[in-house]
C-alpha cells in the first residue's frame, strides 16, 4: 500500500472524509488524495517523496511559491515576540494601511481569519447598513461556507433560494437569491421587481469557483449602475481575485468600483488572514462604533499578517504582474497548442496569475457552459498529468494557479507531459 494510501485510510478514522475541506478528498476526479510534506518555490514533495510541479499554490495564497525565504524569515523574527496578543498591534495598522493603499475602493478594512469569515461579516453589514435581508449571488460562485451562501437557486431565479447543504434553515436560504453569471437580463429583471428589497449582490469579479469565467463588461456595469439605482450594495469577493489578477484586483482590471471587497488567500501568504473594506460610511456600521457586530480571536494575528505584509511587499516588486501574467499566459498557450496538435477539444485562458482549463472547443462563459465541457476527460488528464509529477486541481470546477517561482523550465515541462497526456486519453 503507498504511504498516501495508507495515511488516507489512517486519516478517514479520524477526520470525516479523512480531510479538513472537502475538495482535497479527490471527490471529483477519484483515487487517493495526496499527501504532501514538504514545498518549496513552485514545488511540492509528498510523503513518498515523489515531487511535483504545483499548480494549486494552496488555492491561491502561494503567489511567491512556498517557503519563500524573506517570508519565513518574517514568520520566524515574529513567533519569537508572541503568537498573538488578543489587543491591537502597530502591524495591524501597517497591513490596513497597505491595503486601502493597493485598493483605493477601500477606505477601511477589517482583518479577519478567513475568506469564509470575511464574506459573512461583509453580508452582515450590507443588511445592517441597508436595513434589508434580500442578497443576490450566483450560480456556480462560491464565497465560502456561511449559510446565507450555502444556496441555489429556487423553482425559478427569481424565488426564494433553496440550501444548498443540510443544516441551512429554509428560513435562512430563503432570502438569498441565485442569478445566472453573465446573465443581464435577470438581473434587470429582479431588481426591476425586488430591488428596493435587496441589501447586496454579491459575485467573484473573475469566477475561480466554477472554473475561470471572466465576466462580460455589459454585466459588470449593469451591475453597478443597477445596485446604485436600487441602493443596494455592490460587494467583490475577491478572495481568489485580490493580488492575483493584478495587483488590485479585478476591480483594478475592469475599473469598477464595488461598496465592500472581500480578500483572503494571498493577502496572509499562506496564513490564515481574511479581510473585508470598503466605503467608510458602511464600515463605521460595525462594532465597536455602530449596530453590526463582528468580532475574531485571532483577527490580525501578528504571525500571520507578517507573513502578509511580507508578501504584500514582495508583490509590488516592479513588473511582478506583468512577469507573473506573461508566464501563466504561456501555460495556456502552451497547453492549448498541445491539445489542438493532439486534435482534442481542449482550450484553457488566464487572467493574471490565475487560469481556466477545458474540455470544450471554447472557453466558458456560464455556469451552464461549465457543466456542458467534458468533465471526464478532465478527470483522465488529470490523473495522467498527475502521475507525471504535476499537480492541478483536483476538480474540473476549480482555476488553476501559477506562482512567481514557476520557471520556464517548469512551463516547459507541463506542456511536454501535457502532449503526453493528450495522446493517451
Ligand atoms: P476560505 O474560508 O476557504 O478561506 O475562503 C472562502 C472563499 C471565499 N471566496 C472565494 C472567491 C473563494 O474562492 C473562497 C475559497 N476558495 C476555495 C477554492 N475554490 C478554497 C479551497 C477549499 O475550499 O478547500
Amino acid at each position: 500500500m503507498t504511504k498516501n494510501l495508507d495515511l488516507f485510510k489512517q486519516s478517514q478514522e479520524y477526520i470525516p472524509g479523512g480531510v479538513n475541506s472537502p475538495v482535497r478528498a479527490f471527490g471529483s476526479v477519484g483515487g487517493t488524495p495526496i499527501f504532501f510534506k514538504k514545498g518549496k518555490g513552485s514545488k511540492l514533495w509528498d510523503e513518498e517523496g515523489k515531487e511535483y510541479i504545483d499548480y494549486i499554490n494552496s488555492w491561491g495564497p502561494m503567489i511567491l511559491g512556498h517557503a519563500h525565504p524573506e517570508v519565513i524569515h518574517a514568520v520566524q523574527e515574529v513567533s519569537q515576540e508572541s503568537l498573538s496578543f488578543g489587543a491591537p498591534t502597530a502591524r495591524e495598522l501597517e497591513m490596513a494601511r497597505e491595503i486601502v493603499k493597493i485598493i483605493p475602493s477601500i477606505e477601511q478594512v477589517r482583518l479577519v481569519s478567513s475568506g469564509t469569515e470575511a464574506t459573512m461579516s461583509a453580508i452582515r453589514l450590507a443588511r445592517g447598513f441597508t436595513g434589508r435581508d434580500k442578497i443576490v449571488k450566483f450560480e456556480g460562485c462560491y464565497h465560502g461556507h456561511a449559510d446565507s451562501l450555502l444556496v441555489k437557486a429556487g423553482s425559478g431565479a427569481l424565488t426564494f433560494g433553496q440550501p444548498s447543504s443540510a443544516g441551512v434553515p429554509v428560513d435562512t436560504a430563503k432570502h438569498t437569491l441565485t442569478l445566472s453569471y453573465n446573465n443581464t437580463k435577470e438581473l434587470e429583471e429582479l431588481f426591476l421587481s425586488q430591488g428596493n428589497e435587496i441589501a447586496c449582490v454579491i459575485l467573484e469579479p473573475v469566477v475561480g469557483n466554477m472554473n475561470l469565467i471572466v465576466p462580460s463588461e455589459e454585466f459588470l456595469t449593469t451591475l453597478r449602475s443597477i445596485t446604485e439605482k436600487y441602493g443596494a450594495l455592490l460587494i467583490f469577493d475577491e478572495v481568489m481575485t485580490g493580488f492575483r489578477v493584478s495587483l488590485g484586483g479585478a476591480q483594478e482590471l475592469f475599473g469598477i468600483i464595488p461598496d465592500l471587497t472581500t480578500l483572503g488567500k494571498v493577502i496572509g501568504g499562506g496564513l490564515p488572514v481574511g479581510a473585508f473594506g470598503g466605503r467608510k460610511d458602511i464600515m463605521q456600521k460595525l462594532a465597536p462604533l455602530g449596530p453590526v457586530y463582528q468580532a475574531g480571536t485571532l483577527s490580525g494575528n501578528p504571525v500571520a499578517v507578517a507573513a502578509g505584509l511580507k508578501t504584500l511587499e514582495l508583490i509590488q516588486a516592479e513588473h511582478f504582474f506583468e512577469k507573473l501574467t506573461a508566464q501563466t499566459k504561456k501555460l495556456t498557450d502552451g497547453l492549448t497548442q498541445a491539445a489542438l496538435d493532439s486534435g482534442i477539444d481542449f482550450c484553457a485562458r488566464n487572467v493574471g496569475g490565475m487560469f481556466g482549463l477545458y474540455f470544450s472547443k471554447a472557453p466558458p462563459n456560464s455556469f451552464s457552459d461549465v457543466m456542458s465541457s467534458d468533465r471526464e476527460m478532465f478527470n483522465k488528464f488529470f490523473h495522467h498529468m498527475l502521475g507525471l509529477g504535476i499537480y492541478f486541481g483536483p476538480s474540473a470546477f476549480e482555476a488553476g494557479f501559477v506562482s512567481a517561482a514557476h520557471s520556464d523550465s517548469d512551463i516547459e515541462f507541463t506542456i511536454d507531459c501535457a502532449k503526453k497526456a493528450f495522446k493517451n486519453i
